[in-house]
């Protein structure tokens, strides 16, 4: 996991840097070649980001070798490979979980290769294996999601003995997952009265999201509070399923989800969502910028953190027409 007690953050832009010495600019003006391996096609947010990704690189006239991992480690891991076979510029990839990639990553050192990681996080002990990581902090948006609810419950006097909320987690052992329970979690610590009883990943599809639903309304039916979902995918799923038990989202079961992506909005608009907090797929420009630097023999910040906010229903007309994903 990243450390970030490690990193200096001043204004969400981390000073750490690292001396990149090895890394030349391609020879010839040549354009840069930048490998990508993407995590899939699972959600709207990871639509936009590949899109954010391709137009940024074209604009930036960067060659961009994408390779879509379809949510499968081994594929991410031989992409990496066919990236190093083919003496890419750099690799950049969001990876699909956080464990398990010393090996591959050593390969691109050993060939001199420089990585970015983007969106996601990994675990590792050589924190040499890669340059930088640009994204968003997970924690803080469960974190969000979670004094969000608090403070609605609040507000709306709902105060039982136990708020009982449902989680659909994103996919497991992926560092959004990890990090937005942790959150999430942070923030019930100090809350006794709000408890988890029933968690469950629905991989951050639409698909998952309502089908683990339907399980949790078969069995926990009408004890249902709250729905808390690591992606808006999920909680649009769930929405399907909850209303096909003839209840009524956001009023029966008050929901919280996470991206911010345009699906969310109108669900907020339609008043099937309570909230949702934002998290940032356009990484395109600032990942095109960081290979530039790179082979500039510009040291790039190691830590990059997204700028995001929450959006609660009732603000969610007036933002909609500024949503750009
Ligand atoms: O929240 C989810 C996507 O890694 C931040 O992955 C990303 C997450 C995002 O599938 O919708």
């Amino acid at each position: 996991m990243i450390k970030f007690s490690k990193i200096l953050s001043v204004c969400g832009l981390s000073l750490s840097v690292l001396a990149l010495s090895v890394m030349a600019a391609p020879k010839g003006g040549k354009p840069i070649v930048l490998g990508f391996s993407q995590v899939g096609a699972e959600s709207e947010w990871r639509t936009a980001n590949t899109e954010s990704i391709k137009s940024a690189a074209k604009e930036a006239g960067i060659t961009l070798k994408f390779s879509d991992a379809m949510n499968k480690q081994e594929n991410q891991i031989k992409a990496i490979r066919s990236f190093i076979a083919q003496k890419v510029d750099v690799i950049a990839f969001s990876p699909t979980t956080t464990t398990g990639w010393e090996p591959v990553l050593q390969e691109a050192k050993k060939a001199k290769i420089p990585v970015i990681l983007t969106d996601r996080g990994v675990d590792v002990k050589d924190e040499s294996l890669y340059v930088s990581l640009m994204g968003s902090d997970f924690k803080i948006e469960g974190v969000r999601a979670g004094e969000w609810l608090v403070d609605y419950m609040n507000k709306k006097g709902i105060t039982k003995p136990t708020i009982n909320i449902v989680e659909l987690q994103g996919t497991t052992g992926s560092d959004p997952a990890i990090q937005r329970k942790a959150g999430f979690e942070e923030v019930l610590a100090k809350n006794p009265n709000f408890k988890i009883i029933r968690s469950q990943t629905g991989d951050f599809t639409r698909a998952k999201g309502k089908e683990v639903m339907e399980a949790f309304l078969k069995t926990e039916g009408k004890n249902i509070d709250v729905l808390f979902a690591h992606n808006d995918d999920m909680a649009i799923g769930a929405i399907q399923a909850i209303e096909e038990a003839g209840m009524k989202p956001a009023t029966d079961i008050v929901i919280v989800s996470i991206d911010a992506v345009k699906g969310a909005f109108e669900a907020m608009m339609s008043g099937k969502l309570n909230c949702t907090v934002e998290c940032s797929p356009l990484l395109g420009p600032q990942l095109m910028q960081a290979a530039k630097d790179l082979m500039a023999g510009k040291e790039i910040p190691r830590r990059v953190i997204t700028d995001e906010g929450v959006f609660p229903a009732e603000v969610a007309a007036k933002e909609f027409p500024n949503r750009k994903y």
